[in-house]
């Protein structure tokens, strides 16, 4: 346990073996687990309250977590596993907000191909999760020759068709969030940072970066009240791209672009042409370890169909993977926010196959990193979802207390880091 946070501190520096205050371990990594989960869940409360969406439930489960971390208010092992298990439904419920803002705002996502690469023109890259803010800016950019690219979370945007019908929004550019000092870098555009994941900008790319909300970084220009005017010049001046060969990924899966093929589904999986489905999707990060993803992707059965969601997609969302008589094996859903997509489409094979969710030939393989991994992770437990494999690493706030409970109550599994024998052991081999 690490604990600084009253006065009474172990030799004024932190109570590291057990709070003087008679604060356990395990309490103090429970309250930790809790506070993880609800920055996560603000994170997605924001963006749905950014487009006019609130849930006075959410708001109130938030405050009242945050009061039980305060100093001499709850010291129950038990009542704190609840709160998480809480905290997971109000996830799922600010996952269902979250979803339901962007699609009144922006239409249901249709699959759509990206192109990806530099084409000719000025460009305005934009990364984060904010779909707003891409919005004000591609209503800004309108009749002018700026191209605007999505890097990272902003690539399910394409899906959508209130902000796909915008001729500027032209493409994709780099992967997941951890590669844009590389991505900034090569090329010459105005770059927005909408949300979290910013990195430290380097001098290279500082001066035609710029931020807006919550994401700050010293030294980098901000966007205030959607006034994109700056950014704009500034993609003017600096000219159009070098045009490089395009590539393209699919994006846009959602519940009902998947459901309508709901009978084929089922003929498939009846005809034992289809076997499992897997969920594989989460967080990203540069570590070598997270190759495990690719490696896994890459070597599941021919038989099998996987969705996909947040930026663990891009460990492996450029493969091939073909389709099964017309259905893609690899389905991505969309954001980490997008969780919810997932769980509607579990459920509807539940109700496609009259099977509980646990029956399902459903896995899901779930990649963290940091604290909206924690309330997806959260979520899916207070769905009762058993079975899960979690990976690269076990979240380090997680000590044997916490870790039995995971593994006696909903089976969860640690990736081993050797992908083959994980498939092995969930294909029942
Ligand atoms: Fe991942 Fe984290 Fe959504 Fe990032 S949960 S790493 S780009 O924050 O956001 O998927
Ligand atoms: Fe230590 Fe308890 Fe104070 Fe935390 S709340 S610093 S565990 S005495």
């Amino acid at each position: 346990m690490f604990c600084y946070q009253c006065s009474q501190t172990a030799k004024g520096t932190g109570c590291t073996v057990s709070g003087v205050c008679g604060k356990k371990p395990t309490v103090a990594r429970l309250q930790d687990n809790l506070i993880f989960t609800m920055k996560g869940i603000s994170a997605y409360n924001y963006n749905a309250n950014v487009l006019g969406k609130n849930d006075p439930e959410i708001d109130a489960f938030l405050t009242k977590g945050l009061y039980t971390t305060l100093t001499n208010v709850n010291f129950d092992v038990e009542d704190l596993v609840a709160l998480a298990l809480e905290a997971g439904k109000v996830s799922v419920d600010v996952m269902r907000l979250l979803k339901d803002a962007h699609i009144e705002a922006y239409g249901e996502p249709q699959p759509v191909e990206v192109k990806v690469g530099a084409q000719e023109g000025p460009a305005i890259i934009v990364t984060g999760h904010d779909l707003k803010a891409l919005e004000e800016l591609l209503k800004q950019v309108e009749g002018t020759d700026i191209k605007v690219y999505t890097h990272s979370e902003m690539l399910p945007a394409h899906g959508y068709p209130g902000l796909n019908k915008y001729e500027n929004l032209a493409g994709q550019l780099g992967g997941a969030w951890h590669d844009q000092r590389t991505v900034f870098k090569k090329y010459n555009a105005a770059i927005v940072g909408t949300s979290n994941c910013v990195l430290p900008a380097l001098d290279a790319y500082k001066e035609r970066m710029f931020t807006m909300d919550v994401a700050k970084l010293e030294g980098v220009k901000t966007v205030d009240d959607y006034d994109f005017s700056e950014v704009i010049e500034c993609a003017k001046s600096l000219g159009s791209l070098e045009p490089e060969e395009l590539t393209t990924i699919t994006t846009g899966w959602s519940a009902g672009a998947i459901v309508e093929h709901a009978e084929k589904i089922k003929e498939l999986v009846l005809d034992g042409k289809i076997s499992r489905f897997f969920v594989v999707g989460g967080c990203d990060k540069a570590a070598k370890h997270n190759d495990y993803y690719r490696e896994f992707v890459q070597n599941l059965p021919e038989d099998t169909v996987i969705l996909t969601l947040a930026c663990g997609k891009y460990k492996f969302n450029d493969l091939e993977l073909g389709d099964i008589e017309g259905i893609p094996r690899l389905l991505d859903v969309g954001q980490c926010n997008d969780t919810i997509v997932a769980v509607d489409v579990a459920v509807a094979l539940c109700e496609l196959f009259d099977m509980e969710l646990n029956e399902l030939p459903l896995t899901i393989v779930l990649s963290w990193m940091e604290q909206k991994a924690a309330a997806v992770l959260w979520a899916l437990l207070y769905l009762g979802k058993t079975d899960m494999w979690i990976g690269p690493v076990l979240p380090a706030w997680c000590n044997d207390d916490i870790l039995n409970v995971l593994v006696g109550n909903y089976n969860l599994t640690p990736t081993s880091g050797d992908a083959l024998a994980d498939i092995k052991k969930i294909m029942g081999e």
